[in-house]
């Protein structure tokens, strides 16, 4: 059995408005990754692939392992995953129990979309064809997200400014990535002002429509050892994986038992035996600002009810220096899915591909956490809180229930 399980490559193409299409941007992805790891196709023995909304097919995995000459191949294992936007931390998973299973050696997980290429009404009709008969107007996705958070606002007294807050901080960190759609940060009264979208969701805060490809190359650790010139101490451990569902849309009635990050996030601290004190830096699901407060609450960064007031103090420090350095918001430093950009179910991978950054100091020196962290969470949310996926990724209890 393998001793412990590494993200030994990783690789993305650029994200914005690429006229390419979504198979195209995986097969660069996935490449830059094998490079990155030292591997060609050929070492590949497993490909995991989430569906793409631009050109939706069938098998998304196999179409893309038979075009990439992956197949046939005798020791391969193609899989296709739907968890929506938690589909890549599943994969992650998924990947992980394969090879400690010994079916494996090495797999990669790649995640592509073009939805900004895409003529915007298809987008729009088949982003709202995803929560068919939720009964939610259109845009309907964020009109899901937009019930939540007035259901939470009443119930913790968030206020419309706390929410319009979260994307007001990571604009300050994407303006510091090089790949970032959002090239400078904005205010509070940049966001309200913006168009609306839904009562409490204004177009700032919403997921930004993108094309972009993103691939992990995972490998044991033994096989990293054995065969690849990379040092494993750049190559990030997958601790443990956590996963819980949710209804594919919110309940007429909405209530605590609709959310599954909670379950996921303590199914991941206790196979790793770490709470959530060991974690140095979070990636977390941020498609709309009541995602990312919800989650907060959900890894356990704060008590129930005080994600706004977090985030407000976290503001406040901003707006008294006008900076805002990563080791006093150790958060989705690259900008998370408003102001990075979001390809469809691409975006929790670009959390990863932070965490891995931050994990082996090569976020750059002006979103780099100091010291560098030893620990990071990533938390991948797909549907309207339908899927719930987190990996902690870096150090591990090695030997116990973790890897
Ligand atoms: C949009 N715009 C933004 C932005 N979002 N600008 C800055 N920051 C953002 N976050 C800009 C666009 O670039 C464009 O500018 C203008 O707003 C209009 O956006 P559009 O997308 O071209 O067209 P429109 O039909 O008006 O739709 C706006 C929208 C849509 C906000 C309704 O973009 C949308 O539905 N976004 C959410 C996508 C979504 O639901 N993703 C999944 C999240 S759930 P310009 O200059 O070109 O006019 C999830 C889980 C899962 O992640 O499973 O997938």
């Amino acid at each position: 059995m393998a001793s412990s399980v590494r993200i030994a490559g990783v690789g993305a193409t650029a994200v914005g408005r690429l006229g390419r299409s979504a198979e195209e941007l995986a097969e660069t992805a996935l490449d830059r990754a094998l490079a990155d790891a030292g591997m060609g196709r050929g070492d590949l023995q497993g490909l995991i692939a989430v569906p793409s909304l631009s050109n939706p097919t069938f098998m998304q995995a196999h179409q893309l392992a038979t075009r990439m000459g992956l197949l046939p191949r005798r020791k391969m294992i193609v899989r296709t995953i739907d968890t929506g936007g938690a589909g890549p931390i599943t994969s992650l998973g998924t990947a992980r129990n394969m090879i400690l299973s010994g079916w494996t050696d090495t797999v990669a997980v790649v995640a592509s979309d073009a939805v900004l290429s895409m003529d915007r009404e298809l987008f729009r009709a088949r982003a709202d064809d995803s929560v068919r008969g939720s009964g939610l107007p259109s845009p309907s996705i964020p009109h899901g997200y937009d019930r939540v958070a007035q259901w939470h606002m009443a119930r913790h007294g968030v206020t419309r400014e706390q929410l319009a807050m979260v994307p007001v901080l990571f604009s300050h960190f994407a303006a510091r990535h090089p790949d970032a759609m959002c090239r400078r940060p904005f205010s509070v009264e940049d966001v309200l002002a913006s168009p609306r979208v839904a009562p409490v969701t204004n177009v700032l805060e919403c997921a930004r429509r993108a094309d972009g490809a993103a691939a992990l190359v995972i490998a044991s650790s033994s096989y990293v050892r054995r065969q690849l010139a990379k040092p494993l101490e750049l190559c990030p451990a997958i601790v443990s994986t956590g996963e819980a569902s949710g209804p594919l849309y919110p309940p007429a009635e909405i209530g605590e038992e609709m959310f599954s990050c909670e379950r996921a996030a303590h199914i991941a601290f206790e196979s790793a035996q770490l709470s959530v004190r060991d974690i140095d830096f979070f990636a977390l699901y941020d498609c709309f600002p009541i995602c990312f407060l919800r989650a907060l609450e959900a890894v356990g960064c704060c008590p129930v009810g005080e994600a706004g007031r977090f985030v407000e103090s976290a503001y406040r420090r901003l707006a008294a220096t006008g900076r805002l350095a990563p080791e006093e918001f150790p958060f989705n430093t690259h900008g998370g899915l408003a102001c990075f950009g979001a390809p469809w179910e691409v975006p929790a991978m670009y959390g990863v591909l932070e965490a891995v950054a931050q994990l082996t100091a090569r976020a750059g020196a002006e979103r780099q956490l100091s010291p560098k962290p030893r620990r990071a969470l990533v938390y991948g949310n797909g549907g309207i809180f339908s899927a719930s996926a987190v990996a902690i990724l870096g150090d591990g209890v090695y030997g116990a229930r973790g890897c």
